[in-house]
């Protein structure tokens, strides 16, 4: 088998920061050491070089039928979009239909990403209908490796579920030992704010913004909470963005319930300034939407404090067209932005380079946890021997300013034009190959596989 060797980089896990090489063969690291004496087929020098596990977003939407349309990254673009940006495996979300089963809705999935992802993907099952005949559905999706089930607690009428369904479905999943997560914001709520400013003419991109305010997030991620303890499944939520939201985490605690938390970069590094009464706002329309200076400091805080466990992305591009659906209406404007490609250099650049987090937190956030939370540690999220060998080299000095002139994505714009970054992704490894090498995709249409997962190891 062909063996790779990757000398003298500084080579950084969730648990250890040391100048060492490490020997990779086929797919696999086989031996990890300073100075290592081996003659190996290839060589690549990373001197200089931060050597980090490949980064998970455990958080994408690839070629996503949603809101009268399709967002416009494939499982090909997406994935070799993300490589690029050193995320060597996503989590997407299959999305079952009201009325169907979980298993027409995998095979669906699977007709898409089968023989097209070019970096490694795994999917999340959301469950939009829960009813005896799905629950007899949930252990099929764990034998299939699919072990995380999501619910929306809004989009009333598409993929909402209630709190009965949410109860039935979080008991069924914990005899199965999988993961519960949640779009946690209260949908009615949210209906009857876009309805009002609907009805008073209120149109433009800021409503979208003011239809889904603060409390709308604390109260269903508070009710997520008591009903995941009450079943005492695992429970995790996605896109947290602010601080009303994580103090019912931060609650939750103080009876021994441990609810793991996902942000996304977005909430990190933008706010709802950007929602003005021009379109441009469209830009950034997502749900939840961008908050508030003090909530981005809650979520740094979060991180730190190990409250919040994750930073993906909730990658769902819209091409400009796609967002004119809602030139008229902000409410039917397609939610998303995109991210994927950008997701660990924004990180690095605005996390550690600012001094706001640690070189080992950025790789646990970026990668080691998900792997453990959602079943796919220690094959994936580390460097160890016997780990896939999904390495990502970085420069940590290298300067760059990201564009749609350049990115990768299938989206005609950028949430971050123009934003110089500080640190760039020079050498991807996907299960040994290089998979990206100085801006270039070395790896083929195809090369991604299907990841199963296991049960939660956090
Ligand atoms: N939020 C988005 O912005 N897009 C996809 C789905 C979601 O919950
Ligand atoms: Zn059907
Ligand atoms: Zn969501
Ligand atoms: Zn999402």
């Amino acid at each position: 088998m062909a063996t790779l060797l990757v000398k003298n980089g500084r080579v950084i896990t969730a648990d250890s920061d040391s100048v060492c090489d490490i020997l990779v063969e086929g797919e696999i690291i086989v031996a990890i050491g300073k100075n290592l004496s081996v003659q190996a087929d290839e060589t690549i020098d990373a001197t200089g070089k931060l050597v980090m596990p490949g980064g998970i977003d455990p958080h994408v939407h690839l070629d996503m039928p949603f809101m009268g349309t399709f967002s416009s990254d494939t499982h090909e673009t997406g994935t070799r979009a993300a490589l690029h940006g050193g995320t060597t495996t996503v989590i997407d979300f299959v999305l079952q239909k009201q009325g169907h089963s979980l298993r027409e809705a995998l095979t669906e999935w699977q007709g898409r990403a089968t023989g097209t992802a070019v970096g490694d993907y795994s999917f999340h099952m959301a469950v939009t209908d829960f009813n005896p005949s799905t629950k007899e559905e949930i252990k099929d999706m764990v034998v299939e490796g699919i072990t995380s089930f999501k619910t929306f607690m809004a989009y009333k009428g598409a993929l909402m579920i209630d709190d009965a369904q949410m109860v039935g479905l979080m008991q069924e999943v914990k005899k199965h030992g999988g993961l519960v997560t949640a779009h946690a914001t209260n949908g009615d709520l949210i209906d009857t704010l876009i309805a009002q400013h609907r009805a008073a003419g209120k149109l433009t991109p800021r409503y979208h913004y003011l239809s889904q305010p603060e409390v709308t997030e604390a109260e269903a991620s508070g009710r997520f909470c008591d009903i995941a303890n009450y079943t005492g499944v695992h429970a995790y939520i996605v896109h947290l963005t602010c601080e009303g939201a994580l103090n019912q985490v931060r609650r939750a605690t103080e009876r021994n319930q441990r609810v793991l938390v996902e942000t996304c970069i977005q909430y990190l590094l933008l706010d709802a300034s950007v929602y003005r009464d021009d379109f441009e706002g469209a830009k950034w329309v997502m749900s939840p939407p961008l908050r508030e200076k003090k909530d981005q400091d809650t979520l740094w805080a979060g991180i730190n404090q190990g409250l919040v466990q994750v930073v993906g992305t909730d990658h769902c591009p819209f091409m400009l067209e796609q967002k004119q659906l809602g030139a008229d209406d902000f409410s039917r404007i397609p939610n998303g932005h995109p991210a994927i490609e950008h997701r660990m250099e924004l990180l690095f650049s605005e996390g550690v380079m600012q001094g706001r987090i640690s070189p080992q937190k950025f790789v646990e956030v970026t990668s080691t946890n998900a792997a453990k939370i959602f079943g796919m540690f220690p094959r994936k999220g580390t460097i160890s021997i016997g780990a896939d060998a999904d390495l990502v080299l970085f420069d940590p000095k290298k300067k760059h300013t990201i564009s749609a002139e350049t990115h990768h994505m299938n989206v005609d714009y950028s949430a971050y034009e123009g934003r110089e970054l500080t640190g760039k992704i020079t050498t991807v490894l996907l299960r040994g190959q290089v998979a990206v090498d100085a801006g270039e995709t070395k790896v083929e249409r195809g090369y991604g596989q299907f990841i199963r997962r296991g049960p939660v190891k956090f």
